[in-house]
């Protein structure tokens, strides 16, 4: 499981419903899906990782200025699979046909969130989402998916 986020932007670019649908038409299963303002303290947790970039005070207030769709992807190798659905952190080097390089250009605009790795994602989707908002479900076409 991976957590994906589309940005403050992406959401005020009407982004949500062709980014979900790049990831249920790959065949990845959605077990977790919230709008929310993020706050103040889930943000600065979610990326203490960058805490002393120089980037990082106006990324706080770029990830809070509204609303962001968080979800949560289940499938064979989402976490990498994801990430190259995505594409660079740089829209400038994302490549075409992926999210980034289809739709943003600015790397302090680039639409979408997605972890970078399987711990990372086990911690994000901790801190984003609790247990009872992560469904358990059956794909009924998950014979066809997978062998
Ligand atoms: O995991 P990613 O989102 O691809 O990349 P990351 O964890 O290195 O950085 C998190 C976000 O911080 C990234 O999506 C956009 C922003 N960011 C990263 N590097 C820069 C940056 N923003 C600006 N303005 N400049 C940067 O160099």
């Amino acid at each position: 499981v991976t957590l994906v986020a589309v940005k403050p932007d992406g959401v005020q670019r009407r982004l949500v419903g062709q980014i979900i649908q790049r990831f249920e038409t790959r065949g990845f299963k959605l077990v977790g899906l919230k709008m929310l303002q993020a706050s103040e303290d889930l943000l600065a947790q979610h990326y203490a990782s960058l805490n002393r970039k120089p980037f990082y005070p106006s990324l706080l207030r770029y990830m809070n200025s509204g609303p962001v769709v968080a979800m949560v992807w289940e499938g064979h190798n989402v976490v990498k699979s994801t990430r190259m659905l995505v594409g660079d952190t740089n829209p400038a080097e994302a490549k075409p046909g992926t999210i980034r390089g289809d739709f943003s250009i600015h790397i302090s605009r680039n639409i979408i969130h997605a972890s970078d790795s399987v711990e990372v994602a086990q911690a994000e989707i901790a801190l984003w989402f609790r247990r009872s908002e992560l469904m358990e479900w059956e794909c009924c076409d998950h014979g066809s998916v997978y062998q």
